[in-house]
């Protein structure tokens, strides 16, 4: 199978509540290679362009204040398989319906604060990842 590459966002809730080490040891330990990561911030006009999708959702406006209310840590992702084995790995979007075992059951409070994003095609993951890192920035081969 060939490699993938997948984005995720570990959250502000992610980062408030001290889980970036736990939670990229669950990536890791997973199989997957970092090949970029940073701590950065959102402005609500730079969360809102990464959630473009979602602008017409009534839950737009608290998406976009969440995910500019603190710090998050975006990192781009390898493995073979890695957009629906990270899905896998993150759980549901609502951690109610998350199987146990995962980040999102393990650590989310609700389907609005829910700890980490993951890409749901290779497609997305390649524009969320251009987002937030120049081509400078990625580790071409880090496994
Ligand atoms: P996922 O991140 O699991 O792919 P999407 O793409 O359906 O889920 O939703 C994007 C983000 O929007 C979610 N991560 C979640 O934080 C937020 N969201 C989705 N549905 C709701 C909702 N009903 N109420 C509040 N926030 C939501």
């Amino acid at each position: 199978m060939a490699k993938e590459r997948t984005l995720t966002i570990l959250k502000p809730d992610c980062v408030r509540k001290e889980l970036i080490g736990e939670v990229t040891k669950r990536i890791q330990e997973a199989g997957f290679s970092i090949l970029a990561m940073k701590l950065t911030r959102l402005t609500p006009e730079t969360a809102g362009g990464f959630y473009e999708v979602h602008r017409e959702r009534p839950f737009f406006g608290e998406l976009v204040e969440f995910m500019s209310s603190g710090a998050c840590v975006p990192m781009i992702l390898e493995k073979e398989n890695a957009v629906a084995d990270f899905r896998k790995l993150i759980g549901a979007t609502n951690p109610a319906e998350a199987d146990a075992g995962t980040i999102r059951a393990d650590f989310a409070d609700s389907v609005g604060e829910n700890i980490i994003h993951g890409s749901d095609s290779v497609e997305n993951g390649k524009i969320e990842a251009a987002y937030f890192f120049a081509e400078s920035e990625v580790v071409a081969n880090n496994s």
